[in-house]
């Protein structure tokens, strides 16, 4: 049996049959600085409860699983310095030795599907690093859509990514990539990229009859959900392809490799855009968390077979 603890308004939710969307921690220790990230991780659960649905922070505290965390535990959590980024590769040493850590998309895939949980929000996946074809730096996150059952809303990939090579890998991986609403990828902090999506849905119903539809022919892995920022919040990406690009440099320039480069790249933006783009990450995320609570109403109100 797999080490869970659920959050009492999880337990309750799971037996009622309710509603329940995931949400990561990784985003909280290392995608935001201190005190924005509990702000964000308390109006997103909240944004899930406001659309009907019960919010399932996921993280490893002391060798355990928690599916949900209390208010404490997500403050806490929240002003954890050096707390492990834990992905696929990560959890069961740190399970086993007791530790507490933060899971990145790919270990709350992985945690989400252990508690039945089949829906996930967050910003924005991992993906291929740009200068990948020499540093090899390709997130886990994307072999784990294709390895596990949950659909995955995100404002795309990262735009510090390289977004056509992340999306080559996740045709390859025979990943969904599905745009909500529009023809083109949404490109994070921008509603659109010049990247067609290759597949478009247009309502929650239509995503969560697709999920199903993958459990009836026996398909492992889930769907990644592509939700484009809402058009009052988006930063241009004329504006943050400079930025994103000096970024990038300091980070070669020091060296900064493996777990470390994502989190090193969201810090130097938020500097570089003076605080614009954790506001629009903020957005993005609420937006996703509110789409994911729509997915999970409706995949509550559509039967298994
Ligand atoms: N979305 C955000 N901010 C983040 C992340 C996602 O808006 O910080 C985290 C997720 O946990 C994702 C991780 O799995 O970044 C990617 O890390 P890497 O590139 O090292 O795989
Ligand atoms: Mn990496």
């Amino acid at each position: 049996m797999p080490p869970l603890i659920y959050a009492p308004e999880v337990l309750a939710a799971r037996a009622a049959g309710r509603p329940i969307v995931a949400l990561e921690s990784t985003i909280i220790t290392h995608g935001m600085p201190w005190p924005q990230n509990l702000d964000m991780a308390q109006t997103v659960e909240n944004d899930i409860r406001a659309g009907g649905a019960v919010p399932a922070t996921i993280a490893i505290m002391a060798g355990h699983i928690h599916i949900g965390l209390t208010e404490d535990q997500l403050r806490s959590l929240a002003q954890t310095e050096n707390a492990m980024k834990l992905s696929r590769a990560d959890l069961a040493v740190a399970l086993a030795s007791g530790r507490t850590g933060a899971t990145t998309v790919a270990a709350t895939m992985i945690c989400a599907a252990l508690a039945g949980i089949e829906v996930f929000a967050t910003g924005g996946i991992g993906g291929v690093h740009r200068g990948a074809e020499t540093s090899f730096d390709i997130s886990a996150d994307l072999q784990e859509l294709a390895a596990t059952r949950v659909s995955v809303v995100a404002a795309g990939a990262k735009a510090i990514l390289d977004l056509p090579k992340t999306f080559e890998v996740l045709e390859t991986l025979g990943v969904p990539v599905i745009a909500y609403g529009q023809d083109s990828l949404p490109a994070f902090w921008s509603r659109t990229s010049d990247l067609r999506a290759p597949l478009r849905l247009d309502t929650p119903e239509e995503i969560a009859a697709s999920h199903r539809m993958r459990a009836r022919l026996g398909l492992p892995g889930g769907q990644l959900i592509a939700n484009p920022i809402p058009a009052s919040d988006e930063i241009p990406a004329a504006t943050l392809a400079p930025l994103i690009a000096q970024a990038i440099t300091e980070a070669e320039a020091q060296n900064i490799a493996a777990k470390d480069v994502t989190p090193f790249l969201l810090a130097r933006l938020f500097t570089l855009t003076q605080g614009a783009s954790l506001k629009a990450n903020l957005a993005l995320v609420r937006n996703n968390a509110r789409l994911a609570a729509r997915i999970a109403t409706a995949l509550a109100e559509t039967p298994l077979a």
